[in-house]
């Protein structure tokens, strides 16, 4: 039998922010940061144990990369009552909280839970919370939305707009994607319209194509215009002319350092361009939030892949290795916020011309999926990102490393997620596996209730 021994600590050795490890405090208070202490089952010797390193961070307990046992067998920890052997959670006044629950874990991991097992995740709930995430009250965050309107996007757009006593939408770059980018940009103007922010949120025309390929579009979805189940009238207003990406680096450049939120929720084109064209505009970015990959489920334009991610992977392995705290919204959550005809409902009832829009674009959703797979319900995609902006507790994840796959024969643009820390390699993102579907679904109608 191999038995696997759980060793606390080392908050230095595994260093998952870039050499600044602001856990280190926690891993410390959790593991003891003299002592590392150990779950020990019984039965267990020198030659068959499978020791790992386990490790803390905000978003909970993982097991790190296996390590030598036999400093360990010989350390004098083995005498020190920091090893639990065959013995449950101690009492209260013989640990901290944070302590109980590194144990709790251990035996968790230990008796063979995965790391998704409701036993694992129950045990330590990981709040979504290193980013400096805002909260409800916190100030208003200045966003800027990358978009391929797209019938979720105009979803995401109007909620981002409805929430304006927090996010503070500062302009729309659109992107190809869903549909050419003659039609996205277009589409961003028709939307602010709805929104009655025609002269108070610029809309720029980005990138026509990806980095290296040509275009894929979605329009067998999203329809010929891109925003198929709604009635569009011609933009009341033109957009900028400065180029997508030109006003994304001087804007970012001129930022206060980490002041600008980007909400990704198409094919990331041009914030690759910006990010190739001037590397420094990192400064002025504090966080990327994007709605792509998928990782537990599986693709939407290719088993392997995710539509955004997709189209342009050599964009999306930019993005990623920018530096910058990024979180992903993937088809992992949106599949758990599944519009519903009874979700529709109640946007409809609002009795407001946007409602009365988002449950159109809903219900368009829907119909597609119900043609195509019988099914009366559709992911919800791109308003997953804004959800996360507008309510982060409703949301929890696991920070990780991600790389883009740009060369699979089979599976371009596959999002290849380190979920178990089995690479070594550095994480660069907080991906996020489950929402609060009830929870999201309020804030969205509460968010569109401010509209027109
Ligand atoms: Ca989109």
């Amino acid at each position: 039998m191999t038995t696997t021994i759980i060793i606390g600590g080392g908050g230095q050795q595994h260093d998952d922010n870039g050499g600044r490890d602001h856990d280190d405090h926690d891993d410390h208070a959790a593991a003891g940061a003299a002592s590392p202490f150990c779950f020990l089952p019984s039965a267990c010797s020198q030659h068959d144990v499978v020791p790992h390193m386990i490790t803390r961070s905000p978003r909970g307990f993982g097991l790190d990369k296996p390590i030598d046992p036999m400093p360990y067998f010989r350390a004098r920890h083995f005498g020190s009552k920091d090893i639990v052997q065959n013995r449950l959670i101690p009492p209260d006044a013989e640990c901290s909280p944070l302590r109980r629950d590194f144990l709790r874990t251990s035996l968790a991991l230990a008796s063979g839970a995965s790391a998704t097992d409701p036993l694992f995740t129950a045990a330590n709930p990981q709040p979504v919370g290193d980013n400096s995430f805002p909260v409800r009250g916190d100030e208003l965050r200045s966003v800027i939305i990358d978009t391929d309107p797209g019938q979720d996007d105009a979803m995401a757009i109007l909620f981002a707009l409805g929430a304006n006593k927090l996010l503070d939408v500062k302009a729309i770059t659109a992107v190809a994607g869903n549909v050419p980018l003659p039609l996205t940009e277009r589409n961003a103007r028709i939307i602010r319209d709805w929104a009655d922010r025609t002269h108070s949120l610029p809309v720029y025309a980005g990138c026509p194509g990806p980095l290296q390929r040509a275009l894929v579009t979605a329009a067998d979805v999203h329809g010929r215009t891109g925003l198929e189940g709604v009635d569009l009238h011609e933009p009341r207003a033109p957009k900028e002319s400065e180029h997508a990406v030109a006003y994304l680096v001087d804007t970012l450049r001129a930022a206060q350092p980490h002041s600008i939120t980007l909400v990704a929720i198409g094919p990331l084109t041009n914030l690759a361009t910006a990010l190739i064209k001037a590397p420094e505009i990192t400064q002025g970015v504090r966080e990327i939030v994007i709605m792509g990959g998928a990782y537990f489920e599986r693709g939407n334009v290719t088993p392997a892949a995710e539509f955004n991610i997709y189209v342009d992977p050599e964009a999306a392995r930019t993005v990623f290795a920018c530096g910058v705290p990024i979180t992903v919204l993937p088809r992992d959550v949106a599949v758990k916020a599944p519009i519903t005809p009874a979700r529709i409902a109640p946007i409809r009832a609002l009795k407001k011309h946007c409602g009365a829009i988002v449950a159109d674009l809903m219900a368009a959703e829907v119909a597609y999926q119900e043609r195509r797979h019988g099914i009366a319900s559709a992911p919800m995609y791109d308003p997953s990102a804004i959800g996360y902006l507008v309510n982060p507790a409703l949301y929890t994840g696991r920070k990780v490393n991600v790389e883009i796959e740009t060369a699979g024969e089979w599976t371009l643009g596959e999002t290849v997620v380190d979920w178990t820390g089995r690479s070594m390699r550095a994480p660069n993102a907080v991906w996020i596996t489950e929402v609060d579907a009830d929870g999201f679904y309020a804030e969205l109608q509460e968010c569109i209730a401010n509209l027109p």
